[in-house]
């Protein structure tokens, strides 16, 4: 931590910061990471962070309900859909950001496809983590296809999240529409929905009840997985053999912010690699935006894994999330298990 404070330090002095006033920040990743970036921001420029921590379904739901009188200055971190709705229904504003061109493509693309209202912050893939302990126990296998996750031998054995609440599990939604078609995705999640135990509130719920040995499989983010292992616990993943997609998690200033300043203040600091390369300090190991972040060696290596050509403007309209998230509560949601 002291290292990071003192790069940051450097890195804000370098930027000119004095005393940032306010910032209200949503924040959407893992909370070790929120809590690293709100205490070194702070410390290093004097701003005072009021940070909030929300997965992504629950923090667009808060924006649009203070839509009309925004209490949130900016929005950091969650799946990149919910910020290009964000985008779409106007509740974040345009900014063209000077830090852009250092950005990966896929990182400006989100930039462009939102008429800069949202950009990419950090890429990870959608896969499934395992408890090898547990599954060797039930004599289980370890799943290596999408297909795999619907053998009778894993009911109620599967954790994934409820794509209301979770960006997380829309993510796993317009995936299976994207690889396999709509109606095949719809059959396959009915068959899903047999084997899954329980639909959690949050996308990261999963993967820490199959670490903590209540669920033998989670469909999940994977540079989810490599931190619960550092926790001492039993979990592995994998990205599924037929294919997958990727979130590109976002960041976004909210139209209409009391403290518009120092938002961007904030904004053009997390774009930085020493800013980003707090991931991996805080044990989350997401694909950094900034071109010039170091990598560190636990996070998902993206060219070993066979991906989707995700359409990420049209799975991120506002209509057609509603529309697959309402089929999914009619036809998938409502059946028994
Ligand atoms: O930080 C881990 C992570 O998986 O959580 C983010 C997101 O909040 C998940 O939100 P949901 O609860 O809505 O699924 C991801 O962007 C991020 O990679």
């Amino acid at each position: 931590m002291k290292k990071w404070i003192l790069t940051a330090a450097a890195l804000a002095a370098s930027m000119g910061a004095a005393a940032q006033g306010q910032v209200n920040i949503i924040c959407s990743v893992q909370a070790e990471w929120c809590n690293m970036i709100s205490t070194v921001y702070a410390r290093t420029t004097g701003a005072k962070v009021n940070m909030s921590l929300k997965g992504s379904g629950e923090a667009l739901a808060q924006l649009m309900a203070e839509k009309d009188n925004p209490k949130t200055d900016i929005w950091f971190g969650g799946t990149g859909d919910p910020h290009l709705q964000a985008a779409e229904q106007g509740l974040s504003l345009e900014y063209k950001s000077p830090t852009l061109a250092q950005l990966h493509p896929w990182a400006q693309q989100q930039a462009q496809q939102s008429g800069y209202r949202t950009v990419g912050i950090y890429s990870g893939p959608l896969g499934f983590g395992y408890n090898p302990e547990l599954l060797a126990k039930k004599k289980l296998a370890v799943p290596k296809t999408w297909g795999d996750l619907l053998k009778p031998e894993y009911k109620g054995d599967v954790q994934v999240a409820n794509p209301a609440s979770s960006g997380t599990a829309y993510t796993m939604i317009a995936t299976l529409v994207q690889l396999m078609g709509e109606e095949k995705a719809f059959d396959y999640l009915k068959g899903l929905h047999k084997n899954v135990s329980q639909y959690t509130r949050s996308g990261t719920g999963p993967i820490k009840a199959v670490a903590r040995g209540e669920t033998a499989v989670s469909i999940s983010f994977v540079h989810d997985g490599p931190g619960e292992k550092m926790q001492g616990f039993p979990v592995e993943t994998i990205t599924p053999a037929d294919g997958t997609g990727a979130e590109i998690g976002s960041m976004s200033l909210i139209k209409g912010a009391r403290n518009l300043e120092a938002a961007k203040k904030f904004y053009e600091w997390a774009l930085t690699p020493a800013a980003q390369e707090m991931a991996a300090a805080a044990k989350q190991f997401q694909l950094p935006s900034n071109k010039s972040a170091k990598v560190d060696a636990r996070v998902p290596d993206f060219k070993k894994i066979k991906f989707i050509n995700y359409d990420y403007a049209k799975y991120g309209a506002s209509t057609e999330r509603r529309r697959l998230i309402s089929r999914w509560e009619k036809e998938v949601n409502s059946l028994p298990r």
